[in-house]
């Protein structure tokens, strides 16, 4: 009696555990990715949307934008230098990123460099002790929150090496070392490719200062015109194409190359590389600080944030201190507004109060893909998705009690699965309102008619290079945007 006992015990506990492991194995997985895809330091750099340029240096002092290369390293002396404020206003103002022009084209080192003395050690500056890189360092970490990055210009006006290719490119790299060596985590590094005309000949080792900035720091992102990590938008407004592909063909890129520019501001849907795009822009006309110059209006800067960070791009928006090492309260002022003004779009989300649907969902109505995954906080790791056999015409919708009413709409995909989505349309009541093309990390439609009033929300995916992957939706509404008065 007691073995049929045991037996009966163990059929039961055998049917048991294969109940458990059958629903184990039923829970949907995620989709494939479609390469490529970010690394983890694009993805982290993606999510930051803005970063803080500062362009300071000799040019500071003399009301130019490009240095001769001649100038005296004794007319810089900013002598109320506190780079806690300049990490304070960008923190305020929501940046976490900073990336500082350690050297411009005229080849002033604003770090004291044991490769030349044309740089801050030959300063009256801090009886030539300072060193503006260790003290925005500093600053940044005493803040916590804000990371550093630097800019060091290839073109060099001052040094007599510039033009003789061994020998530069030992001294660029030489540098490269220094500041990757001396002053901890440096999150991106700018390979600007300006340089004028009539200067001397010469290649740039670029696969050598890659590899050596790889090498130095783990979590960096390279920009350059070709990245590898960070693409050029190919303009200086900070308007990326209103199509944006983060992915692009690196092999069809060169650094200084006029002609590539309008690649560069789309990207390409067939691209085998993820090289997302920065747009750099000033908030005043020049990018260093001259006393006649004043920051830009709020709309203009509200049409760059739509733009850049609306167009799946990070802005990366250039604040210069002024020549006593500050910067200027007017500028600080129209970064508060700034920040004001994005916190006021996008802090309501209409949408919150809504019931949702969609076409279909992947793995069905229990799955882990539904559609309210749109409203959560998580912008990259949870979305909706419809099934797989469905690439055409999926839709998501929003229905209300109460009417709507909104003049933005957000849309984000889920990009750590790859960038998807190639056409989409919002329709309100039935009646289309928005059209585009990609999507990508965010995109932002400031509605050309103005607010529109209705109770449903319809969002469809019309073509996509896999199933699409929503992972956040916001409806909003702009205090700031008048289309009709313009
Ligand atoms: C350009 C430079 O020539 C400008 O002076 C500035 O630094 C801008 C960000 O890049 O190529």
């Amino acid at each position: 009696m007691a073995k049929l006992w045991c037996f009966l015990c163990a059929i039961i506990l055998l049917q048991v555990s294969k109940a458990v492991i059958s629903k184990r194995e039923q829970v949907t997985t995620p989709p494939l990715p479609i390469l490529p895809l970010p690394s983890f330091s694009q993805l982290k750099w993606q999510e930051r949307e803005l970063i803080m340029f500062l362009h300071f240096g000799v040019n500071t002092f003399t009301d130019s934008e490009w240095g001769t290369g001649k100038e005296n390293p004794a007319i810089f002396n900013p002598v109320g230098l506190d780079a806690n404020q300049w990490v304070n206003v960008a923190a305020e103002a929501g940046f976490s990123l900073m990336i500082l022009t350690a050297k411009h084209h005229d080849g002033f080192c604003l770090w004291p460099s044991k490769y030349t003395d044309h740089s801050v050690a030959s300063s009256p500056w801090k009886n030539g002790h300072g060193d503006v890189v260790q003290e925005l360092v500093h600053a940044a970490k005493n803040h916590g929150g804000v990371d550093v990055g630097l800019y060091l210009s290839p073109w060099d006006r001052h040094d007599k090496r510039y033009g003789h290719d061994l020998e530069y490119n030992e001294y660029y790299l030489a540098q490269l070392q220094e500041l990757l060596n001396k002053y901890g985590s440096i999150r991106e590094i700018w390979f600007d490719g300006a340089k004028g005309s009539n200067v001397p000949n010469m290649s740039y080792y670029f696969s050598d200062w890659f590899s050596m900035v790889k090498e130095l720091q783990t979590s960096i992102n390279v920009f350059s015109d070709a990245g590898p990590d960070v693409r050029w938008v190919g303009n200086e407004m900070g308007f990326a194409g209103s199509t944006c592909w983060s992915t692009i063909n690196r092999t069809s890129l060169s650094i200084g190359n006029g002609s590539i520019v309008d690649y560069l501001n789309t990207g390409d849907p067939k691209g085998t590389d993820w090289l997302p795009a920065e747009c750099d822009v000033s908030i005043r006309k020049g990018w260093f600080w001259h006393k006649s110059e004043s920051p830009k209006r709020l709309s203009i800067l509200l049409d760059i944030y739509y733009n850049s960070v609306g167009r799946n791009c990070v802005l990366l928006f250039n604040v210069p201190p002024n020549s006593s090492g500050l910067i200027s309260e007017n500028d600080v002022q129209r970064l508060i507004e700034f920040r004001g003004a994005i916190d006021k779009i996008f802090s309501t989300n209409l949408a919150e109060k809504c019931s949702i649907r969609a076409s279909s969902q992947r793995g069905g109505k229990d799955s882990d893909f539904g559609p309210e995954n749109v409203l959560d906080g998580d912008h990259l790791w949870t979305y909706w998705t419809p099934k797989e056999e469905e690439l055409e015409d999926n839709w998501i919708e929003f229905k209300c009690i109460d009417e709507l009413r909104f003049n933005v709409i957000r849309i984000q995909e889920a990009i750590g699965l790859g960038q998807r989505i190639k056409q989409h349309e919002v329709y309100v009541d039935g009646k289309k309102v928005a059209k585009g093309t990609t999507v990508g990390h965010k995109r932002l439609h400031r509605l050309e008619e103005g607010v529109v009033k209705g109770q449903i929300v319809r969002i469809k995916i019309l073509k996509s290079r896999a199933v699409p992957l929503i992972s956040s939706i916001g409806l909003h509404y702009d205090p700031f945007w008048h289309p009709n008065k313009m």
